[in-house]
C-alpha cells in the first residue's frame, strides 16, 4: 500500500528558543554555544557561521556575534512539549532527535482537505503551542519526506506525491545530498565520476552492489529513485510501554521466535498492570539479521487491559508477519496509553 509520511524539523532549534525567550536577542546574530557552536540563527549563518565551528572562528566571522551559553534542559523540555502534540495527532510517530521526527500520517491524511491542508494545520499548531516555526516535508516514505522538508526551509514546506516527482527534483543535485552518503564516500564516489544522482542512473543494481558494497550499492541504486523501504519505528515513542529483545545469535525456529514474542508480551502486559494503565494499540516489532525492520499495529476503538483481547490482538499481528528470515530482534509494545482512573472519571462525566 501507498504510504504517506511526514517529517518535520525545527528551525534553528536551540537558538529560536533563545530568541523567544530573550527580546534582545531577535534582531541579532546569535549563536548557542560552549567552546563549539551547536547552532547559529539564521542572522549569523548569513555570515558563513553553522555547527561544530569554534566560538573563536565564529567570532571571527562576525565580531559583533552574540554567544549565549547552552542550556540542555530547556531545549529537552521545549522537545517533549512538541513530541506530545505530535502524538495526539497520530501515535506512529518516531522522534530521531529533539527537534526532529517522523509521523506515518496513511491512516489520518483523509480526515484534511489535503496534504498541504494537514502541513500547514501542522505547523500553524506547533508555532501557537511553542511559539516556535519548523519545516515540514510529506513524501511516499522517509527518504521523500526528509529531502522534503528541508526545501523550504525556514518555516515552509514542499510535497512529493510519488517517486518521478522526487527524481526530477533529485536528479541535479549533487550525490552527497542523499542520506548515507558522507563526505568519504562521496569522495569515492567522484573518482568513478559519479557527481551528481543523475550519474547513478547509469549503473545497474548489480554493477553498484559490484562497486560498492550491497549496503552503500542498494543504498545508491534505491534512494536516487525514491524508493525507500524503512518503516516509521513508532514502537519508541514517549506513550508506549514495552520491551525488545536483541538476539546475540539470531533466531529462526518458529517455536523460538512465538516464545520469544510471548515473553515480551507477558513482561509488557505486567508493567502495564503496575502502571495502573489501559491501552488502545498493540504494537509488534520486528528486525531480522539484514536489517529489514517491520513495525506492524494494531489499534482498536476502546482502551483495554483484559489480557485475553490483547494476547488476540498479538497473535493476529505475529501471523501477519512472515518469519522467513533469520530474527536479530523482537519488541511488544503498547501504545495509545490512558490512566485508569481518568477513564472513570470521563465515564462519570458521561453518565
Ligand atoms: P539541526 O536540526 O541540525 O539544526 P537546527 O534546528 O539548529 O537548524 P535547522 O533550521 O537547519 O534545522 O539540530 C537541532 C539542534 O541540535 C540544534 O538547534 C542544536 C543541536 N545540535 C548540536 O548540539 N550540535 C550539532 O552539531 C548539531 C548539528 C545540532
Ligand atoms: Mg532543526
Amino acid at each position: 500500500m501507498k504510504r504517506i509520511i511526514m517529517h518535520y524539523d525545527m528551525d534553528a532549534f536551540y537558538a529560536s528558543i533563545e530568541m523567544r525567550d530573550n527580546k534582545k536577542y531577535r534582531s541579532k546574530p546569535i549563536v548557542v554555544a560552549g567552546g563549539v557552536v551547536t547552532t547559529a540563527n539564521y542572522e549569523a549563518r548569513k555570515f558563513g557561521i553553522h555547527s561544530a565551528m569554534t566560538t573563536t572562528d565564529a567570532k571571527k566571522l562576525c565580531p559583533k556575534l552574540v554567544i549565549v551559553p547552552v542550556n540542555k534542559d530547556k531545549y529537552l523540555e521545549e522537545s517533549k512539549i512538541i513530541q506530545n502534540l505530535v502524538l495526539k495527532i497520530t501515535h506512529k510517530a518516531e522522534f530521531i532527535a529533539l527537534d526532529e521526527g517522523f509521523l506515518d500520517i496513511t491512516d489520518i491524511i483523509h480526515k484534511f482537505s489535503s496534504k498541504e491542508s494537514f502541513g500547514n494545520i501542522f505547523r500553524k499548531r506547533i508555532f501557537e503551542i511553542t511559539g516556535l516555526s519548523c519545516s515540514v516535508g510529506i513524501g511516499i516514505n522517509k527518504l521523500t519526506a526528509k529531502i522534503a522538508s528541508d526545501i523550504h526551509k525556514p518555516g515552509g514546506q514542499y510535497i512529493f506525491n510519488n517517486e518521478e516527482e522526487f527524481i526530477e527534483f533529485i536528479r541535479h543535485k549533487k550525490i552527497r545530498k542523499l542520506p548515507g552518503v558522507g563526505a568519504k564516500f562521496e569522495q569515492v564516489l567522484n573518482k568513478n565520476n559519479i557527481f551528481l544522482v543523475d550519474d547513478i542512473f547509469k549503473f545497474s543494481l548489480k554493477e553498484l552492489t559490484a562497486k560498492y558494497g550491497t549496503a552503500r550499492g542498494e543504498l545508491l541504486y534505491t534512494y536516487s529513485r525514491g524508493i525507500d523501504f524503512r518503516e516509521v519505528d513508532f514502537s519508541n515513542s514517549t506513550h508506549s510501554i514495552g520491551n525488545e529483545n536483541t538476539f546475540r545469535i539470531p533466531i529462526d525456529s518458529d517455536v523460538e521466535i512465538s516464545r520469544e514474542i510471548e515473553d515480551l508480551f507477558n513482561w509488557s502486559y505486567n508493567r502495564l498492570i503496575k502502571k495502573n494503565l489501559l491501552t488502545k494499540t498493540l504494537i509488534l516489532k520486528v528486525r531480522f539479521k539484514d536489517r529489514e525492520t517491520i513495525t506492524r499495529s494494531k489499534t482498536r476503538s476502546i482502551p483495554t487491559d483484559d489480557k485475553e483481547i490483547l494476547k488476540g490482538m498479538l497473535d493476529e499481528l505475529s501471523s501477519s508477519v512472515e518469519f522467513k528470515k533469520d530474527v536479530k530482534l523482537l519488541g511488544v509494545s503498547f501504545g495509545n496509553l490512558e490512566n485508569r482512573s481518568n477513564r472513570q472519571l470521563t465515564f462519570e462525566k458521561l453518565y
